[in-house]
């Protein structure tokens, strides 16, 4: 049986796959068929909960506008990192997780070997020309055996992907808009961050990039 057999042929249209590290593939263009609804989804969540800049426990603001959905939501002030169930803004919950977001996040990850993957946060960043993520790991989520789902939009982004050391060498992997990637297995605490935007123009995203993380957080 073939791939478009099995994933019903709904993310199976032109793609390429691309093994970056074991428990760790590159599925490129894999949002795609889906854009028409995942642009107003997001859209949606970001009319309830605004990008803002937050914070680092050190007292820099981020350059990256962030923002969540879903039950838990990532958040960052003078106090630390956490995954609170309240956005900050509002004192409200965060927007739910849209329909579209669980069905690619999930889908991606049963690609990858992740089958069954539930996110209960999904982390939206948004890039302007000049942003950047400094080096670190994701590790305030409860199970690191619980893989991570990146999905790329809009204006193309160089992602560093280093070691298990912030010092180890890095490599540099070119994402572009609706690529996804599963981050599971030794892949999952590597070091990695984001190198400035150039600025560049997206017909459906303007002059800003867009990257949901989805993550089993609780
Ligand atoms: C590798 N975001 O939100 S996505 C983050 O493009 C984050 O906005 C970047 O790093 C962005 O924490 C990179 C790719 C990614 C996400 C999580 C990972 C790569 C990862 C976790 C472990 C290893
Ligand atoms: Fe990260």
């Amino acid at each position: 049986m073939s791939m478009a057999d099995l994933f019903g042929d709904t993310f199976s249209h032109q793609r390429r796959d691309e093994p970056l590290d074991a428990g760790a593939v590159l599925l490129r263009g894999f949002a795609l068929m889906e854009e028409a609804v995942l642009l107003p989804a997001i859209d949606m969540v970001v009319a309830q909960a605004p990008f803002r800049h937050l914070v680092t426990p050190g007292g820099f603001r981020m350059s990256v506008g962030m923002t969540n959905a879903g039950s838990l939501g990532w958040v960052s002030d003078r106090r630390g990192y956490r995954y609170d169930p309240v956005d900050p803004l509002s004192s409200r919950p965060w927007p739910a997780m849209p329909e579209i977001f669980l069905r690619l996040a999930g889908a991606a990850a049963a690609h990858a070997g992740f089958v069954g993957f539930v996110p209960d946060a999904c982390l939206i960043n948004r890039y302007e020309p000049g942003a950047r993520l400094s080096l670190h790991q994701d590790r305030d989520e409860r199970d690191f055996g619980q893989p991570i789902v990146s999905v790329s939009l809009g204006i193309p982004a160089v992602f560093l992907f280093g070691g298990m050391q912030r010092a180890d060498p890095q490599i540099r992997v070119p994402l572009t808009h609706g690529d996804v990637v599963v981050w599971g297995g030794p892949a999952r605490l590597r070091y990695h961050g984001v190198l400035p935007l150039k600025p560049d123009q997206h017909d459906a995203l303007g002059d800003c990039r867009i990257n949901l993380t989805f993550r089993r957080a609780g």
